[in-house]
């Protein structure tokens, strides 16, 4: 079994994270782990802190000379902002005053967070509410990534919509009914996505995007939107309906809904197929080559909480950035008199990093029950484990069923 803890919060020292359980020998370099960290950065309608940061991963420990160990894998990712919240958030009480948080953001973890940890201050819910943590998840994630690689397995995301701006072809449901080469491969997803400055897939639909993301600056307001991750190449078998905690579509909705501002997941064309007849949902069962196809995928590779061989699809909301330069109400907790919500810097959207945050959530659910599949304490024994079962699936399936 992987797994991984984040530590850290927005502007203290750094954020880091353990992942473990990742057999030896898996070919790993420090700049793949920076590109995708980069990738997390961008985004047109990012905030001032983006301009600050250049994140990296320091790697303390579990990579030697390009390749895992099998030991627990470290690593720490400063926070360049914290120079300037030396003071703000050091771990000894610095003499003399600190101003405190007093009026929460709706929507933010700021009331929540104060209610049931019994703050003074709302800085204390907001630094490690904050999506911040999310770079570390990155980095967990690009491990889990890489493992997935050297089985054919790939992730790839593109944002689908922005303040309701919706692209003119409709490319997710080409993806759903199998329009789509049998090599295909969904990081060119991303390849494609990453050229734009919102992670789209055509520039009409991009410059609609802009303009409405300009309009919610003007008026000091915030956009949220949808998007597409989808993983390519996954074998069937992973997953199971023996249990409802593994089920790997109960593992992938909760792992994207666990990131910041995510409010609804949906598993292929979801919430589509509830309104329709049923023939007009599930997917044909076709003969191709050693095994089995789908005519269609409305399932988005899941089938009894196990993965069908057809790409995973997964589309997910994030709502709005709770923070408002234009704030609506809330309650001065000082003098419980209605006021404006506080205004501090912040992002306007960031649908585009939440895309990339998610590749890495879908990554880490997929290598985990891949590993719990195929285990084995090298790479090397994986592949053999693997290899085992996929050659043999189809003869094995034969030699069940002769007559
Ligand atoms: C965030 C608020 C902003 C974002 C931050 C998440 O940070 P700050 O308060 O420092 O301006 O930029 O995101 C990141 C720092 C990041 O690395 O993604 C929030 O309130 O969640």
């Amino acid at each position: 079994m992987i797994r991984f803890l984040t530590a850290g919060e927005s502007h203290g020292k750094a954020v880091t994270v353990i992942a473990e359980g990742f057999p030896s020998n898996l070919p790993i370099k420090k700049s793949y782990i920076d590109f995708h960290l980069k990738r997390r950065q961008q985004g047109y309608g990012r905030g001032g802190r983006m301009k600050i940061e250049s994140d990296a991963a320091e790697i303390l420990s579990g990579i030697r000379n390009g390749k895992t160990l099998g030991s627990p894998i470290s690593m720490l990712i400063k926070n360049k902002d914290w120079v300037n919240w030396k003071e703000i958030m050091d771990a000894e009480k610095i003499p003399g005053d600190t101003v405190k948080i007093n009026i929460p953001r709706p929507g933010h973890a700021d009331l929540v967070g104060i209610s049931k940890y019994d703050f003074d201050d709302i800085r204390n819910s907001i630094e490690r509410s904050s999506a911040r943590e999310t770079a570390a998840r990155v980095a967990a994630g690009t491990i889990a990534r890489k493992y997935l690689e050297e089985f054919g397995i790939n992730v790839g995301s593109y944002v689908e919509s922005i303040g309701d701006i919706f692209p003119k072809t409709n490319f997710t449901e080409s993806l759903l009914l199998n329009n789509i080469r049998k090599d295909f491969n969904a990081w060119h997803l991303s390849k494609r996505s990453d050229q734009s400055d919102v992670r789209v897939l055509d520039d009409e639909h991009q410059k609609k995007i802009i303009n409405k993301i300009k309009t919610a600056k003007k008026r000091g307001d915030t956009l949220g939107g949808s998007f597409i991750v989808v993983a390519s190449g996954v074998p069937v078998g992973l997953g199971t309906f023996m249990h409802y905690d593994r089920r790997l579509d109960a593992g992938i909705a909760s792992a994207i809904m666990s990131i910041n501002a995510v409010k609804g997941v949906e598993i292929g064309q979801g919430f589509q197929n509830a309104n329709a007849f049923g023939s007009q949902v599930h997917d044909e069962i076709i003969k191709s080559g050693h095994g089995f196809t789908r005519k269609t995928n409305r399932a988005g590779g899941i089938e009894g909480g196990i993965s069908t061989g057809l790409p995973i699809i997964v589309r997910a909301a994030m709502k709005p950035i709770a923070t408002l330069m234009s704030p609506i109400e809330s309650v001065n907790l000082s003098t419980m008199r209605k006021v404006d919500a506080r205004r501090e810097r912040s992002d306007f959207v960031a649908v585009p990093a939440c895309a990339v945050i998610a590749e890495s959530m879908l990554a880490w659910v997929i290598a985990e029950h891949f590993s719990e599949k195929f285990g084995g304490d090298s790479i090397r024994e994986t592949k053999d484990n693997y290899n085992n079962y996929t050659r043999k699936l189809f003869s094995r399936m034969k030699k069940n069923f002769k007559k």
